[in-house]
């Protein structure tokens, strides 16, 4: 069955788009005026994370740029590589995915037994020419703007997907590759959206003689050679991972793909958006200097794909220091997650005209959330947006959010989640030059 979901790098438009052994970084952070995070002191890393990459080229900036926007409860975690983690339920998931595509699927699909080449390390500092032009993302597309994406200064971004890197090994050469590692969104707050996520990049290519070889001689039969390709491999890892489940296959959109699609698992009575993937676009394959080669890329959430693994029910979850999460997962084990709390969530309303009186209204819901997030961090679970009228008067636009405070870990007092809306009202006029209703 096809569905067609607005997604991030979509023509339509987006709806605006720890652990016993885990440290936060002890980086000393300082904020400019956009409330840039402009310096960082030298950690030391840990045995499991690998913090020294990314403090070292974040030095490399001047973090003062008018368009850094990288909060710090986002630059205070970067390196911190919860996909490198042994014990960590994303480096079993990412284990195992690497495990499949080089051993089940290359027994089943592929006789050719070349390996897919693994990369789990590069730095999530990347150039905008890297992160979008290299994949045909057009100057305006809403990826590249500043309320969806963390610039560090005009040519230099955290990097929004791991499509990031794609060029790059294609140019080397390589004809199989899976990259994983974590990639930032200014995004929705819900229980499978947050602001930092582990991706994999998968690719595969094939040659002329390979493709001719299976039987695929014109462009057509070649296309439809490498999309069958790529949606038996991806419906074959599900079943590797998951057994039987409910999975559908949609129609999407990306500039570097074509044909693209995306792939939903059934999850906790939804369904779950797990990855996107296409027929990489003739016109990179072209640029990388690989003339008439086809081949396939998929770029896949691993937090989604856990959370099925796992039966984990909100994504905030893998960033918890909790000892009761972190003790239920030994590396490469599949175990069903036993929730060790469930306290009711507490939601709170706040209205305001989006713009205060003759001014041209510059809100962006995921400046709200991030708003929210740096008050109130893990202890939001879901922004909403209940209301929006225009007053037939004024022409102002209302707007009203509902949000939803919750603890993964304990109970909240009346006292703490007032005191956090207080602060998140004060907060939004501060920051975002609305009108409080
Ligand atoms: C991409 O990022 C494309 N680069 C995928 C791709 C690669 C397409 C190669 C074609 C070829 P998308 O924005 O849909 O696509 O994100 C891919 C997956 O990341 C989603 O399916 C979802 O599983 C996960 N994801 C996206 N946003 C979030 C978020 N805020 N929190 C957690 N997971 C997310
Ligand atoms: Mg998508």
């Amino acid at each position: 069955m096809f569905t067609s979901i607005p997604i991030r790098y979509s023509k339509k438009i987006s709806k605006q788009y720890y652990s016993k052994k885990l440290k936060i970084l002890p980086l000393s952070c300082f904020h400019n005026s956009n409330g840039c995070c402009y310096s960082f002191s030298s950690s030391t890393p840990s045995s499991t994370t690998s913090t020294t990459s990314s403090n070292i080229a974040l030095n490399k900036y001047d973090l003062s740029s008018p368009k850094c926007n990288i909060p710090e409860s986002i630059s205070s975690r970067i390196g911190t590589n919860l996909h490198l983690q042994p014990n960590h339920p994303l480096h079993t998931i990412k284990t195992k995915i690497e495990s499949y595509w080089n051993t089940h699927h290359n027994n089943n699909n592929d006789d050719t037994n070349k390996t897919f080449v693994t990369r789990d390390d590069y730095d999530p500092i990347v150039s905008t020419q890297y992160n979008f032009d290299s994949l045909l993302i057009p100057k305006d597309h809403v990826s590249r703007s500043k309320s969806d994406t963390y610039y560090i200064n005009d040519e230099t971004v955290l990097r929004t997907h791991t499509s990031a890197h794609q060029t790059m090994l294609l140019k080397e050469g390589i004809d199989r590759f899976l990259i994983t590692g974590d990639v930032y969104r200014r995004d929705e707050i819900d229980s499978s959206h947050y602001p930092i996520f582990h991706q994999m990049e998968g690719v595969k290519m094939f040659s002329e003689e390979e493709l001719n070889e299976a039987g695929a001689m014109t462009q057509l039969d070649q296309l439809h050679y490498v999309e069958k390709d790529l949606k038996d491999g991806l419906e074959g890892m599900v079943r590797s991972l998951f057994g039987d489940v409910e999975m559908r296959w949609g129609i999407d959109y990306f500039p570097f793909t074509e044909p693209s699609f995306e792939l939903e698992i059934y999850f906790n009575n939804e369904w779950l958006e797990v990855l996107g993937c296409g027929v990489v676009h003739q016109d990179i394959v072209k640029a990388v200097g690989r003339g008439d080669q086809k081949g396939w890329a998929f770029g896949l959430g691993l937090e989604r794909l856990a959370m099925i693994l796992f039966s984990i029910p909100d994504i905030r979850l893998f960033w918890t220091q909790d000892e009761r999460f972190h003790r239920q997962f030994q590396s490469g084990e599949i175990v069903t997650f036993e929730p060790y709390s469930k306290y009711p969530p507490c939601l709170k309303d706040i209205s305001f005209w989006t713009n205060v009186d003759g001014v041209k209204s510059t809100f962006h819901v995921n400046d709200l959330n991030e708003v929210i997030r740096d008050i109130a961090g893990d202890l939001v679970e879901q922004v909403q947006l209940i209301d929006e009228f225009v007053h037939p008067k004024t022409g102002r636009t209302s707007n009203c959010f509902r949000i939803s405070y919750r603890s993964m870990d304990r109970s909240l007092t009346n006292e703490e989640i007032d005191n956090l809306q207080e602060e998140v009202r004060r907060e939004v006029v501060n920051r975002l030059r609305v009108d409080l209703r």
